[in-house]
């Protein structure tokens, strides 16, 4: 039975990818740090039952001799580090913790590994924050020059240049996966696709008025987190380690995202003004329901991002199953439901 350390398995990715693993037979194991309340929501269901389907452990990415115990003690097979203060907005408010958390940690772990158990495969949580999201570099590929505008970028930009050197230096099995935003019903409350889902249900329900956001024109390239889980675990299974992108080549506005959002709820909007005037209104009652709020507004931002997955398609066979309508459909409906529980 192949061994799995997942770190961050309490975060969106690592519960995917933690039931996809236990699918696949491994005997999988997440470090969680500690918290004063308990927020193991998102793997609580792989917890219960028969047999230890996953096996926590503590542990802090920024606390390193944890690290070389825990690596030395479970001496998995292959390590998923997705660990990572992973907000880019709050980056800016603490950037020094996240390069602390996001991109500092990385080496702490990659040193446990090559210490105690240096053939272990290691998949890096790499980013398209990377590429900066300049318009004349669409669609981004593994060939794009980077250029992180956020603190959080600078930090993964560190982390996915530290996996390819220890891969170079010491032979290591190292790889990124530059993933593309990827979303789902699970996705934490104040990143934008589920902040608008979210808000959809409320507002539908009567619990909210109106749903305030940031930068409507911000280009994303949105898939499914649980059609991403899988491409990682692809990466560690070749015969040589190397760096893909994971992404739809699609590219979509936040306000696309806002319009089919309300749609999926039965309300179409009317769009009206320019910038931070800019509102919608439900067409048929004229109820304001968007309005803008410059408060979400980022220091820096990346405008547009629309990844080329090609490579992972050719040398991985990796493919995303889930289309942006349905994504949209999906997150609506589970918050629909969650709302009314
Ligand atoms: P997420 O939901 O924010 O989960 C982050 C995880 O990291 C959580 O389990 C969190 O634990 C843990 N964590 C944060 N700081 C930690 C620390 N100091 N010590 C130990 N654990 C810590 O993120 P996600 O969306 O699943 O993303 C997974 C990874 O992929 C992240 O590295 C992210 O930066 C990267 N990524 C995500 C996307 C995307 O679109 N989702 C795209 C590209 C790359 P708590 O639950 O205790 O906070
Ligand atoms: O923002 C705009 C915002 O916070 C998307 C992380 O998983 O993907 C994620 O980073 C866009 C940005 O994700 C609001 O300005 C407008 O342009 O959902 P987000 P992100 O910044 O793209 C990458 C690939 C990662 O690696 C990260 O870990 O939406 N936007 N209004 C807003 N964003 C937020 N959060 N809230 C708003 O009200």
């Amino acid at each position: 039975m192949k061994k799995a350390v997942i770190t961050g398995v309490t975060g969106q990715d690592g519960s995917y990818l933690a039931e996809f693993l236990h699918e696949k037979g491994y005997e999988v194991h997440g470090l969680i740090r500690r918290h004063s309340t308990i927020n193991t929501e998102r793997i609580e269901h792989l917890l219960k039952g028969n047999g230890n389907k996953l096996i926590l452990h503590y542990a802090d990415m920024t606390d390193s001799s944890n690290l070389i115990r825990l690596m030395s003690e479970i001496k998995p097979d292959e390590v998923y580090n997705l660990a990572a203060q992973s907000h880019v907005g709050i980056s800016f408010e603490i950037p020094e913790y996240t390069a602390e958390a996001t991109g500092v940690a990385t080496i702490k772990l990659l040193e446990a590994i090559r210490l105690t158990n240096p053939k272990c495969r290691f998949y890096q949580a790499s980013t398209s924050e990377l590429f900066g999201g300049l318009p004349e570099t669409a669609p981004q590929s593994e060939k794009t020059p980077f250029y992180p505008k956020s603190p959080y970028g600078v930090a993964k930009l560190y982390s996915y240049w530290i996996a390819v050197n220890y891969r170079e230096s010491y032979n290591m099995f190292c790889c990124n996966g530059i993933l593309f935003n990827h979303e789902s019903p699970r996705r934490g409350e104040n990143f934008v696709t589920r902040k608008i889902t979210l808000a959809v249900a409320n507002i539908v329900a009567g619990k909210q008025e109106k749903l305030s956001l940031g930068n409507l024109n911000a280009k994303r390239d949105w898939g499914f987190a649980g059609d991403y889980v899988k491409g990682m675990w692809m990466m560690l299974q070749q015969d040589k380690p190397d760096d893909f992108v994971l992404a739809t080549n699609e590219t979509h506005t936040v306000r696309e995202f806002v319009d089919i959002a309300f749609k999926k709820a039965g309300i179409t909007l009317r769009f009206e003004g320019e910038g931070v005037n800019e509102k919608a209104y439900d067409a048929k009652t004229g109820k304001l329901l968007v309005d803008i709020n410059p408060e979400f507004f980022r220091p820096a931002e990346v405008e547009f991002l629309w990844g080329n997955p090609e490579k992972a398609e050719k040398t991985l066979g990796w493919k995303r199953e889930v289309s942006f309508d349905g994504l949209v459909e999906m997150m609506v409906r589970e918050d629909l439901k969650k709302v009314n529980e």
